[in-house]
């Protein structure tokens, strides 16, 4: 990787959950293939003193994006449930900052910014860039990409670091051409 990182950065891993990978309740086609590219991303923050953010889906079991429920999903992420553990292979710093989102039966919170609290404790940590990586490029990553933009961050997506659900053809694309058209830069 030639883009470097440097203080006022953070780097922000999204939904990195077993779920969303192969063999989960919700995959990601090669959903996995995220994790060895975050973790260098991992090193590297490690390496610069840059905070690591980690993003988790955390629904109760009632949740209205499940399709028992009315939404679109099969049930997923279920708090308490392994499928809603980070990826043991991800490999987090200790001091690293997790952010649960999704954790009301009656929103959807796909952002890891939708009422997290997460734009203030970053601006407190006098973070204004934001490296975004994780699952899944065209929901949760576009979401929170999007919100990060709107709250005033720099934010550069990891191309490598993520993969679409792509339900319908085209989909990841879509959103790397909308995130672009915010302001977001694709590295
Ligand atoms: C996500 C669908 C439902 C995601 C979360 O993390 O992209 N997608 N819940
Ligand atoms: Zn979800």
């Amino acid at each position: 990787m030639k883009e470097r990182l440097e203080p006022g950065d953070a780097l922000l891993l999204v939904d990195v959950q077993n779920d969303f990978c192969p063999g989960g309740a919700l995959p990601v086609p090669s959903g996995d293939e995220v994790v060895p590219v975050l973790n260098r991303w991992i090193q590297e923050a490690k390496a610069e003193g840059v905070p690591v953010v980690a993003s988790r889906d955390r629904h109760p079991p009632d949740h209205r994006s499940f399709r028992p429920n009315g939404g679109i999903w099969p049930a997923h992420c279920v708090r308490g449930t392994e499928g809603a553990e980070i990826r043991s292979d991800l490999a987090l710093p200790e001091e690293a900052i997790l952010v649960d989102k999704g954790k009301r039966a009656k929103e959807e919170n796909y952002s890891a910014f939708d009422g997290t609290g997460l734009a203030a404790k970053l601006r407190k940590a006098d973070v204004r860039r934001v490296w975004v990586g994780g699952l899944a490029l065209d929901y949760c990553v576009r979401a929170t990409v999007l919100d990060a933009l709107e709250a005033g961050f720099e934010i550069f997506l990891i191309r490598e670091g993520t993969r679409p659900v792509d339900a319908n053809p085209g989909d990841g694309e879509r959103a790397l051409e909308e995130m672009r058209r915010a302001g977001a830069k694709i590295v």
